[in-house]
Formats: structure tokens, C-alpha cells, sequence
């Protein structure tokens, strides 16, 4: 039987301060891998001969190549080493799978190097569709892909969620060597990144997994939970954990029960959640969260104007979040509140940078980063953001150029130059003048120039000074030079 080879493309900056594993990969491979087809990983992020690497498995004839993809850079990427099979072997099936083709299917298969797309959630879709080319049989049958077949786009009808998360196979980590990542660092502890839930039941605005899940939460039962960080912990060595899934917390007795079971069996882990509500975190006993490893959590607080919070319907209130704040600080874990610079409908930010200074000030252990909005196709705030100006690409390039590194040179229409300069500076100062923050960072090259600006970038941030941004230029310089090492 061919091998299936499944391809990481580089994302963007995020790939030097921190390499989380390939997860969308270990989960598409979970199924073909259990059932007895060779699968092979090759992430371009970690690979020190990836292309070289790439043509030799090109040469073995796999069955289908898959690349996951996000919107941004890592579209460029992907585009890139897409050509690159072609012209190595033209007959390679390359597949595309993730957000951004399953936001622009027809888009991404105009290209001439993208045969099939895989849209929503993989696993079950991805299977089948190894299975139908192993076997030569045709892809009208498969829900959940597009793809192409006498010169024309086809779409089949949509693939629905998997019911039970309980139903798909273990996570493969034999197929990757975790030594090569670093997802983030805790006191140079060995990490894993886990996904124990799928999706969110809450409606905000702008956020992208309203769209991809439908509003809905699901979770992996508490046994299977479990096994999962018992896999990770006893069989691969896992001594801290990266929860990445968008709402950990979605239901309490649940998130209770894991504690208790992760303090029953001795676990010696520490733990990151990286997407949980304040909304959950006021009501869950901390004491046991501690206990259990919790030693980071993320929660999104967006804009601290309650009007503004309203109309993303956040369904959160700037005094919750000070309660939570208040609750949680003696626990000395570390909590990243994030907030959205640049938000359509903010009137005056000073509202969220006053709130961020307080919660700063009320615990020792918080940050609060900026992130520049970035209007994501899918959501309802994407309207809003047109209706301010905003002009979306138009083709599959463009929004390779729709990210973190790039929208300042892209989007020239959507911000005015004063806007555009507070938001790339307060983006970066909030971030790295803020020693709770550093733990993101597993590079030690990034971990040493955060200690070396730190003061400045505290100073810029508290002050909310972005004024004669040589140094921010520079570092403008040095990350453009990073990125494109990724070309
Ligand atoms: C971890 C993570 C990252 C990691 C990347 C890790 C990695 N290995 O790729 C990092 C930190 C680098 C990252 C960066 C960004 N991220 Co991110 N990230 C996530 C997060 C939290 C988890 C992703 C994950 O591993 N999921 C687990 C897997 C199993 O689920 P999945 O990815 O959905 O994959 C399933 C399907 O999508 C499908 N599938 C996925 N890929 C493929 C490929 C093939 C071939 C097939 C068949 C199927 C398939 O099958 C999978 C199994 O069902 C998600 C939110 C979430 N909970 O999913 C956001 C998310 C993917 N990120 C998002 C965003 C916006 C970003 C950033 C742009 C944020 C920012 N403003 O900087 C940057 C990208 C920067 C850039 N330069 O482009 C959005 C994506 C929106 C979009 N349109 O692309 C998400 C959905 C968050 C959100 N709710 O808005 N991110
Ligand atoms: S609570 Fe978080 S994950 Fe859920 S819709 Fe809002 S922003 Fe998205």
C-alpha cells in the first residue's frame, strides 16, 4: 500500500518563538493510521532538509499528499511547496484542508496545483477519501470535499460533525518526534499540546469558531480525557500540557471531574488552558485547578467598553472579569487577558488600555496583549469591517497576506496612519512589556531580546507612548527578515 504524506507548511513569526506540534495532522492521520496505511509527517517548520526530504518522498509515488491551512502565511507557504510536488511529479493528488479552504473551497481548487479540498472538521472525510483513491473509485460519494474532475469544480454536500469525539482513534504521536517542538516553555519542562474539546456555544462577533463549529461544544467524555493525557504523560514523557481547544470550560462538572481525576492518579503535570471564558472561571473551584497543575490560563476580554462588548456579543461585563481577576491572583497563575486593537465599532480605546492597566495592577501575575483585529471571512464583525473600509483580497494570495506579519503593508484603506502606528505598537509593547508573557516563548534567541527590550517596551506600553518608533521599525526589519527565511 502508497504511503499517505501529510505536509506542515510554515506559518509565520509564531514558528520561531514557540513550535506547537503539527495537531491538525496528528488528527487526520489518527484514522488511516489506525487502519493499517503507512503515514508519514513532514513539517517544513522543524525539517532542516525539508525540501530535499520532500522530493525523495515525492519520488516514492505517495497516494495523496495533505497540507493543512490557515488563513495568512501559511497559504504562501503551502502554495509554494504545492508547485514544488507538482513540478517534482505532476500526478501527485494534493489535498488542502482547514480553515481557509473550508471558507474558499472554489478559490483555493482554481489553482492549478490543488486537486482536492477537504471542508469542516477531517478525520472521517480524510479517510474516506484515502480509501476511494486506493482504491480507484470515484469522489462523488465523499461528503465534505470539493474537488476537481473534467476541468470542472465539484462540490459535494456537507460532512456533519463527528457525534462522539469518544469514537476517533487515539492521537499518533508516534508519528512525529516531539523533541523537535517546543509548544511553549514552563521552567524547560517537556510539552505536549492536547485538544480534549471541540468548538463553542458562545456567539462573539468577530471569532472564527462560531463559524467552522456551528455554535456547538463538544468534548471528549472524562475516561477518554484521561487516556489521552495518561498517553501523553506516560508513554511519551509529557511533564506540562498545552490545552488548546477554544473553550475548556464549557461544562464545569466536566473540567471538576478531570482535576480530580489528574490529583487522584498523581499526575506530576503542569498545565496551560489556553482558551477559557471569565464567565466559567468565576464559578469553577480554583483551589482544585491549582492543585491539579493549572499554572496559565487564557481568557478573552476584547474591548472593556461595555457597549462595545455588547455589540460582539461577549456576553461578559468589565466588572466580571475584575472579580475573576481579584479571585484568581493569589494562585499565582499566570492569566493572559487578550484584548482586539482596532475593533470597528471601538469610539475611544483608552476604555480598554485604562481597564488592562488595572487589571495589571490588581494582579502581579496578569497580561493583557493587543492583538491587531484581523477580519476573518465567516464571521458577522467581517461585515462590519467592510462597511469601515476594509477591502478584502480578492484572490487566494491576497489573504496570504491577511495575518499578524503582513496586514500593516496590505491594508492600507482600513486604518488611517495614526491608527495603523498605535496599533503595531501597542500589539508588540503589550506583549513584550510584560514579564507573564514570556513563558509563550520557547526560542532562546527571542527569550534573550525580550529580557534586553523589556524595559523599553514597558515603559512605551504604560505609557501608551508609540511615538519616535525607531526601535519599533527595527524590529519591524528583523521580523520581515525571519518571516522570509520561511520563503
Ligand atoms: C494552535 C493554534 C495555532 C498555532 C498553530 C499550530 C499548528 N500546528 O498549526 C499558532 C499559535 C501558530 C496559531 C497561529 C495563528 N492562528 Co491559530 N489556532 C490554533 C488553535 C487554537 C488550535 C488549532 C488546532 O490544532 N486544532 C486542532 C485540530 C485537530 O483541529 P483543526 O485545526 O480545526 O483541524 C480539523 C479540521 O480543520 C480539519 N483539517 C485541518 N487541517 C486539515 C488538513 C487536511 C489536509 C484535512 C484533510 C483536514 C484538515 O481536520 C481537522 C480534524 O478534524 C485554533 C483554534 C482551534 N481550537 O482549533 C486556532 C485557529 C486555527 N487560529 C486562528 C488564527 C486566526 C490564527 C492566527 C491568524 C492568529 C493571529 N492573529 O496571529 C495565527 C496565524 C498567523 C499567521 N502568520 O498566519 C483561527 C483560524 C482562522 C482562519 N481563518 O484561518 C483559529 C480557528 C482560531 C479562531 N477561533 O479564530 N494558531
Ligand atoms: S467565547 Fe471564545 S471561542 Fe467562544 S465564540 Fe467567543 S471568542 Fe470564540
Amino acid at each position: 500500500m502508497s504511503e499517505i504524506l501529510l505536509i506542515q507548511p510554515n506559518i509565520g513569526i509564531h514558528d520561531f518563538l514557540a513550535t506547537r506540534f503539527p495537531d491538525p495532522l496528528l488528527a487526520i492521520a489518527s484514522v488511516p493510521h489506525t487502519r493499517g496505511y503507512k503515514v508519514r509527517i513532514l513539517d517544513q517548520r522543524v525539517e532542516k532538509n525539508f525540501k530535499q526530504l520532500l522530493e525523495q518522498e515525492i519520488r516514492k509515488k505517495p497516494l495523496c499528499v495533505a497540507l493543512p491551512v490557515m488563513t495568512g502565511g501559511q497559504i504562501l507557504r503551502a502554495l509554494e511547496i504545492s508547485k514544488f510536488i507538482k513540478d517534482v511529479d505532476k500526478d501527485t493528488k494534493i489535498i488542502w484542508g482547514g480553515p481557509h479552504p473550508t471558507l474558499f473551497p472554489v478559490q483555493v481548487l482554481e489553482n492549478e496545483n490543488i486537486d482536492i479540498v477537504v471542508t469542516g472538521e477531517g478525520e472521517i472525510t480524510f479517510f474516506e477519501l484515502v480509501e476511494a483513491l486506493s482504491k480507484g473509485a470515484p469522489l462523488s460519494g465523499i461528503k465534505g470535499i470539493s474537488y476537481k474532475e473534467d476541468g470542472r469544480i465539484k462540490t459535494n454536500p456537507e460532512r456533519e460533525l463527528v457525534k462522539n469525539l469518544d469514537d476517533l482513534p487515539p492521537i499518533p504521536y508516534e508519528l512525529i518526534d516531539a523533541s523537535k517542538y517546543n509548544p511553549t516553555y514552563i521552567s524547560g519542562r517537556k510539552a505536549f499540546t492536547l485538544l480534549t474539546s471541540r468548538g463553542c456555544p458562545y456567539r462573539c462577533t468577530f471569532c472564527f469558531a462560531t463559524a467552522y463549529y456551528n455554535f456547538t461544544w463538544r468534548g471528549y467524555s472524562v475516561d477518554r480525557t484521561m487516556e489521552m493525557i495518561h498517553q501523553a504523560v506516560d508513554k511519551f514523557g509529557a511533564q506540562t500540557i498545552l490545552f488548546q481547544e477554544d473553550n475548556f470550560a464549557t461544562s464545569i462538572p466536566r473540567c471538576n471531574e478531570i482535576f480530580d481525576r489528574i490529583i487522584a492518579d498523581g499526575l506530576d503535570i503542569t498545565f496551560s488552558l489556553v482558551g477559557i471564558r471569565a464567565t466559567d472561571v468565576i464559578r469553577m473551584d480554583l483551589d482544585k485547578m491549582y492543585k491539579a497543575g493549572c499554572r496559565n490560563c487564557d481568557m478573552g476580554v476584547e474591548s472593556a467598553d461595555p457597549e462595545v462588548m455588547k455589540t460582539m456579543i461577549k456576553a461578559l461585563t468589565p466588572e466580571l472579569v475584575l472579580d475573576v481577576n481579584r479571585k484568581i491572583r493569589d494562585y499565582g497563575i499566570k492569566v493572559k487577558y487578550s484584548f482586539i486593537a482596532g475593533l470597528p465599532m471601538e469610539k475611544d480605546p483608552k476604555i480598554s488600555i485604562n481597564f488592562a492597566f488595572k487589571l495589571i495592577k490588581e494582579n502581579k501575575n496578569a497580561y493583557t496583549p493587543f492583538f491587531p483585529y484581523t477580519p476573518f471571512p465567516g464571521t458577522e464583525m467581517y461585515h462590519a469591517a467592510i462597511e469601515k473600509g476594509f477591502v478584502p483580497p480578492t484572490t487566494l494570495e491576497g489573504w496570504g497576506n491577511f495575518d499578524l506579519e503582513h496586514w500593516r503593508d496590505h491594508y492600507p484603506n482600513w486604518y488611517t496612519e495614526a491608527e495603523k502606528k498605535w496599533i503595531e505598537g501597542i500589539e508588540r509593547m503589550s506583549v513584550l512589556g510584560n514579564r507573564n508573557s514570556k513563558y509563550k516563548i520557547s526560542n532562546k534567541t527571542f527569550r534573550f531580546f525580550f529580557d534586553l527590550y523589556h524595559p523599553i517596551a514597558k515603559f512605551r506600553f504604560m505609557r501608551n507612548y508609540y511615538g519616535m518608533p525607531l526601535d519599533i521599525k527595527m524590529q519591524n526589519k528583523v521580523m520581515n527578515m525571519v518571516v522570509k527565511t520561511l520563503d
